[in-house]
């Protein structure tokens, strides 16, 4: 879908959603918005390839890239500046070191923005857990761990989710799932010291 139907989506809400977008993910009859990958440096990508895996699981539609907060500031704002109209609902912004891309992505849009500080440096990613999580009031951005990425995708998943029970009702099969490997471990643990 092209940036001017999305805007159109935008200013008219929901009903505008089923008039004007052919091309409908959700079983609900909603088009699913992108989630958006983007990383500080390719050498991020060991750690950012779990977030796409977990998206791709769950049928998600998502983008990766490459912006640098420091060494491409205007394709990072840019991007940013165009998420919303060019279809996207939730951001993962990934960075090591002085990781300030989370939240430089976060001042330019109004998107929810998730941070994953990633450990690229001798100080085990500390670094880039206090530059993403310590973002001054009125700029939010979501940290997760350090390495995070499957419950920064798992994060973004739910956010769209809140407009899309199947996709919902596929967090919650994963969940149980989940369950179900634990109760089998408890099980096996638990009979080895009967
Ligand atoms: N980085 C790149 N631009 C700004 C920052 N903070 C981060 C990358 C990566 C680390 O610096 O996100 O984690 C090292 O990047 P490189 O390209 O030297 O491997």
């Amino acid at each position: 879908m092209g940036a001017e139907a999305w805007n159109i989506v935008d200013r008219l809400g929901k009903a505008a959603r089923v008039q004007f977008c052919p091309d409908f993910d959700s079983k609900e009859g909603f088009p699913l918005r992108k989630v958006g990958i983007i990383m500080g440096s390719d050498s991020d990508l060991p750690i950012v390839q779990k977030a796409a895996d977990t998206l791709q699981s769950f049928g998600v539609p998502f983008e990766v890239h490459v912006f640098s907060a420091h060494r491409t500031p205007e394709q990072a704002r840019a991007f940013a500046l165009s998420a919303r109209q060019n279809g996207f609902g939730v951001l993962i912004a990934a960075a090591g070191m002085a990781a300030h891309l989370a939240g430089a992505v976060a001042a330019n849009t109004t998107l929810p923005v998730i941070g994953i500080p990633c450990n690229s440096s001798n100080l085990d990613g500390i670094d880039a857990l206090l530059s993403t999580v310590q973002m001054p009031s009125g700029i939010p951005v979501a940290t997760v761990a350090i390495n995070g990425a499957v419950n920064a995708a798992l994060l973004s998943i739910q956010i769209l989710a809140v407009e899309d029970a199947s996709l919902a009702a596929k967090l919650d099969e994963k969940r149980a799932a989940d369950s179900a490997k634990v109760l089998e471990k408890d099980a096996a643990i638990s009979a080895q010291f009967c």
